[in-house]
């Protein structure tokens, strides 16, 4: 049985000879550039240049001999670049970095000091504010012939001389990605909640963009498109980063056009990459057309392997999931890599329907010897016939630990579970004996995301001389309150949140030369940065606003913080709590390099220390040596208040 037939046969839920591998097949299922060149070093293969099948993740092509050793079934062939555009990396005019704009007008930048990938740093359509700039704006021409070039007879040489699967690449990324990226995280989020006409006709400019690729490409590689590939994130490590309603209202139906598009052209299974947590909406991918996921991030809440694989099996190939990229697979050992992999495979193999591929690109950091591990166990235990895959001895125990349980936060003091309706506000309002009028309509409009309301109402009050400090206090931080209760509870999501914080961060704009003025002191200092090597900031910006509702006065340090800077601003502005947020297993490590660093300096008895993101918790923090840990950014305010109350 040749590649191609064994991954049909998986697709279309049936058990081959063995479970179908994945190394290198995609741009999301391959492997960092430093873990490749360490992997074929330990497997002896000459050393060579690696090249670079993803410039932005810095990910290896996979080359034929690391191909035919492993037994990688899957080949992409991805369409080129258009003819006037070229990547052209400047390493002179940014000192530190060495950047780029891609086809998009995004800019890209690594760090040159060890920096691991090519990040988001500039994104074009930030300050635009009208359809015309939309209408106006130098989008990449997806028809260009160029991109076409040679696209047929790539996917005809897998197909037929290789006999490899072939899987499509679309334009760019998925829709609502290049949508984000283009307007930047900061400002897509609340554009859900305050902007929504002006982000939708974005939405679907970028659609039509995708869809004249496809018309082009589909019928010219014909047949031998056997999976096309589409990507989206709309989910993190505890849920989705959308409410489900807002999913299904607005993204959805988008999908779905793209998927009928496509599906009305081809053949071709749609493979759909979301990371995180999507259990809550993969009926509504099933409906939509979606026949595999990836990477199924199975440590992401919801994601248990046997569950998912009972509950959609029969629907859903599911491509990724065979070892966890931020577990086991990265700090682990060979054995508890071996564990996991069993696990996976009795949990996704019977009946075809998977893909065996580890959670995401391999990461930098991922050991040679737990690759191997993980390809061990799939030769070892992903066979089919006799007796069916995995096979687990009657008295096997696994060395791996138990599942983290994930802490959700059931105190009763994080009610109540929703937004204060106006009329509620109002009646609030008047209970709040001696607090002016302006109070309620302030905390309703920081709860609606409504900054213009928000900061007019704290306008009022400072001209009816009500002091900065009580509109903090009885405004900001009861309705910031709420605002981290409704999304403890699951109300709100990113765009409600982030309107919120947004609001917020208006008023207190309008409040804090006042406040200096007055000399009133801040609840306490803080600085707060996503550390160095780490660009993931969507979570770092709503710690940092959640505290500055709270009363804190607080320096955002913003993405890829050295430890020096750390330090340095501990030094220089009289900080009482550091926050450190990481999100990726290679820059975890610098936490504690952060910490030590703020020890030699002498400063550490000044400072209290938090950490978070998601593969961090309180065993983590206590190990590395900081005071506390955060699951999310509600919560982060009350750890933060605890430890600081702690001290005094
Ligand atoms: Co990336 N990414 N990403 N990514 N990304 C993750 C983190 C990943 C888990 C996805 C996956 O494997 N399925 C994975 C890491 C795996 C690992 O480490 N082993 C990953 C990877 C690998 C990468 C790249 C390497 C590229 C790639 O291969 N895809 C690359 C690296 C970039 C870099 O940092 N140098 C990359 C890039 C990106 C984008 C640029 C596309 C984008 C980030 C945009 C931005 O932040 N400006 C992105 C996104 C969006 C994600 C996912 C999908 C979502 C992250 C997010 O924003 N969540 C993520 C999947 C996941 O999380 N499972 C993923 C929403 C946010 C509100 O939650 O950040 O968790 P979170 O913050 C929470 C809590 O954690 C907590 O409160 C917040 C609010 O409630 N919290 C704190 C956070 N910091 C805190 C600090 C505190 C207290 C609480 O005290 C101080």
């Amino acid at each position: 049985m040749n590649s191609r037939e064994r991954v049909k046969l998986a697709l279309e839920h049936k058990e081959a000879d063995r479970i179908p591998f994945d190394l290198g097949g995609t741009v999301l299922t391959s492997v960092h550039v430093n873990a490749y060149r360490k992997l074929r070093r330990y497997l002896g293969l000459p050393e060579k240049e690696v090249q670079v099948m993803d410039v932005f993740q810095q990910i290896a092509t996979v080359d034929d001999d690391v191909r035919q050793r492993l037994g990688c079934d899957i080949r992409n062939v991805a369409p080129r670049s258009s003819a006037t555009f070229k990547i052209e990396v400047n390493s002179t005019d940014m000192p530190g970095y060495d950047f780029f704009h891609d086809e998009w007008g995004i800019g890209w930048r690594k760090p040159q000091d060890g920096g691991f990938f090519y990040d988001m740093y500039d994104h074009p359509l930030e300050p635009a504010v009208s359809i015309e700039d939309i209408k106006n704006y130098p989008w990449p021409d997806p028809v260009d012939p160029a991109r076409f070039t040679g696209l047929v007879e790539r996917a005809k040489h897998v197909a037929e001389e290789r006999k490899e699967l072939v899987i499509l690449g679309g334009l760019s990324a998925g829709f609502l990605e290049l949508t984000a990226w283009t307007r930047g995280f900061a400002k897509f989020y609340p554009d859900f909640v305050t902007n929504l006409d002006w982000l939708t006709y974005l939405m679907d400019a970028i659609v039509d963009l995708k869809l004249a690729y496809w018309e082009i490409a589909l019928p010219m590689v014909g047949d031998y498109a056997d999976v096309v590939q589409e990507a989206d994130d709309v989910a993190g490590q505890f849920g989705l980063l959308l409410k489900p309603e807002t999913y299904r209202e607005i993204v959805k139906p988008r999908h779905k056009k793209i998927f009928d598009f496509i599906k009305a052209r081809s053949k071709a299974k749609i493979f759909y990459h979301c990371c995180g947590a999507i259990r809550e909406i993969i009926p509504d991918l099933i409906e939509v057309g979606v026949d595999i996921i990836n990477p199924v991030q199975v440590s992401a809440v919801g994601m248990e392997s046997s569950a998912l694989k009972r509950d959609f099996g029969d629907d859903i190939t599911f491509w990724g999931g065979l070892v966890d990229t931020q577990g086991a697979f990265t700090d682990g050992t060979p054995d508890q890599v071996r564990d996991e992999v069993r696990r996976r495979i009795d949990d996704f193999g019977a009946n075809g329907g998977f893909v065996a591929a580890a959670v995401h690109n391999i990461q930098a950091n991922v050991p040679p010897a737990n690759i191997m591990a993980m390809w061990e166990t799939l030769q070892e235990y992903g066979q089919y016939g006799h007796g069916g895959v995995g096979q687990r001895p009657v008295d096997y125990v696994y060395s791996v630990p138990p599942e983290k349980p994930i802490a959700i936060s059931t105190s009763p003091d994080s009610l109540p579970a929703r937004a204060l309706t106006v009329e509620e506000a109002a009646a609030l309002t008047q209970k709040e004996k001696g607090l002016p009028a302006e109070i309620g309509q302030l905390k309703v409009a920081i709860i609606d995301g409504n900054t213009t309301v928000a900061v007019a109402a704290a306008q009022q009050m400072l001209a009816e001389e009500v002091e900065p400090q009580q509109i903090i206090s009885d405004g900001v931080v009861p309705a910031m309150d709420t605002v981290g209760n409704n999304f403890e509870t699951g109300e709100f999501y990113l765009p409600e949140m982030m309107a919120s914080a947004i609001a917020t961060r208006g008023v207190m704009d309008l409040l804090r030369p006042r406040l200096t003025e007055t000399g009133a002191e801040p609840v306490a200092r803080a600085a707060l940065g996503t550390v160095k090597g780490d660009l993931h900031d969507i979570g770092k910006n709503l710690v940092a606003m959640m505290w500055e509702g709270a009363g804190f006065d607080v320096i955002d340090l913003g993405p890829d913080v050295p430890p020096e800077k750390f330090v340095e601003t501990i030094q220089n502005e009289g900080i009482e709590l550091v926050g450190l947020s990481a999100l990726l297993t290679t820059t975890m490590p610098m936490m504690r390099t952060i910490i030590e660093a703020i020890t030699e300096a002498g400063v550490r008895d000044q400072v209290k220390i938090m950490v978070g993101g998601p593969g961090t918790n309180a065993q983590f923090a206590a190990e590395i040596g900081a005071d506390g840990y955060a699951p999310d950014a509600s919560l982060a305010v009350r750890k933060a208040k605890q430890l600081l109350a702690i001290r005094v």
